[in-house]
């Protein structure tokens, strides 16, 4: 990858021995990406009638001459985690997940999408020939191949039921946990996925810009009502930006985010699909709840402006001090202090 700018690398051990001189403002790698909002999908919604529209969202892509279409989380079913079934045999849980990708009715999206030159990341339940289960997402290049695959670190929820609430969230009966954020050359740059829930740990952004990200994909389903503090309904789209665009000016990259939005099934979900610049702003969203594009021209250069300035890592990270990042899950606040009060 070639840089425009002339800040030098930082020599030897001395990390303060190449200032980083004035970028230069030439930026060269522009892309032009979609968020891909979906509106809610029925329970028994066909699979067809889904790539239907995913199809006709890719089309409209198309025809504005995006190349990278995201589309959400879980984004050929409904939001399957809200029920729990003892036995789990009346869900009939297993015709949720894919077992192959392409398999039969995605064929469509992969066959048109090479067809047409572009490219999209796409998130679905997976399930596995040896018999486990991710929350997954892949990334799919303009050619129809298929550069990436991605599933879920951070599930949220519970594993059991739960009959005080409203709706179950049981992600973390019906998936088991990713274990990595890997990024990939793609797209003309270096790309990173997260899924939903990921986007509010500052650990994803950070994990995928260290491993170079200049471009974060993130699907997501988030129901409006919180149950466990439902103070917290009202703020739904607040934090929902909020995170990402922390996520995205403090790694110096683009994060778009994409809903799954609308009542699905008398649950409602968040919209606010958007594309988020390493500013920290937002320079796309979507307007309502349904099927609908938001469409920003980008430019991958950009990172380089914060990657290389404020937040050039190398430089002013101080990763001796941040151990117990690595070290420990929860905190470990001090002994209270009976003495000194
Ligand atoms: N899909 C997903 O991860 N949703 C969560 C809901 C959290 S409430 C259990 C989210 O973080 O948006």
């Amino acid at each position: 990858m070639t840089s425009p700018h002339n800040a030098p690398e930082p020599q030897g051990t001395d990390p303060d021995a190449a200032a980083p001189g004035p970028l230069d403002t030439q930026l060269s790698r522009p892309l032009r990406v979609a968020a891909a909002q979906l509106g809610p999908i029925g329970r028994h919604e066909a699979r067809a009638s889904v790539v239907d529209r995913l199809l006709g969202l890719l089309s409209q892509a198309h025809d504005a001459k995006v190349e990278l279409v995201v589309f959400p989380e879980l984004a050929l079913t409904t939001f399957f985690p809200r029920w729990f079934v003892e036995g789990e045999e009346d869900l009939d849980l297993d015709s949720f997940y894919e077992t192959e990708m392409p398999g039969p009715e995605t064929k469509r999206l992969f066959d048109k999408a090479k067809e047409y030159g572009v490219g999209f990341c796409l998130g679905y339940a997976e399930l596995t020939p040896d018999g486990h289960r991710y929350n997954t997402q892949i990334l799919v290049e303009r050619d129809g191949s298929v550069v990436g695959k991605y599933r879920k670190v951070h599930l949220p929820g519970h594993r059991e039921h739960e009959p005080w609430r409203e709706f179950q969230h049981l992600e973390r009966r019906y998936f088991e946990p990713g274990d990595t954020f890997p990024t990939w050359n793609a797209f003309g740059g270096v790309v990173g996925m997260a899924i939903c829930n990921d986007r509010r740990w500052p650990e994803t952004y950070r994990c995928l810009a260290l491993g170079g990200a200049e471009l974060i994909l993130i699907g997501y389903n988030t129901p409006i009502h919180y149950a466990p503090d439902p103070s917290q309904d009202a703020l739904a789209g607040h934090h929902n930006h909020l995170v990402m665009q922390a996520g995205a000016y403090q790694n110096g990259c683009f994060v778009i985010g994409v809903a799954k939005g609308g009542n699905e099934e008398g649950v409602n979900s968040l919209a606010d699909s958007c594309v988020i610049a390493p500013t920290g702003r937002v320079v796309a969203l979507t307007a309502h709840t349904g099927d609908e594009l938001a469409i920003a021209d980008i430019d991958l250069d950009l990172c380089a402006n914060y990657k290389e300035t404020l937040f050039q890592f190398e430089r002013y990270r101080r990763p001796e001090v941040y151990t117990a990042i690595t070290a420990q899950r929860g905190p470990t606040p001090p002994s209270p202090n009976t003495e000194d009060r």
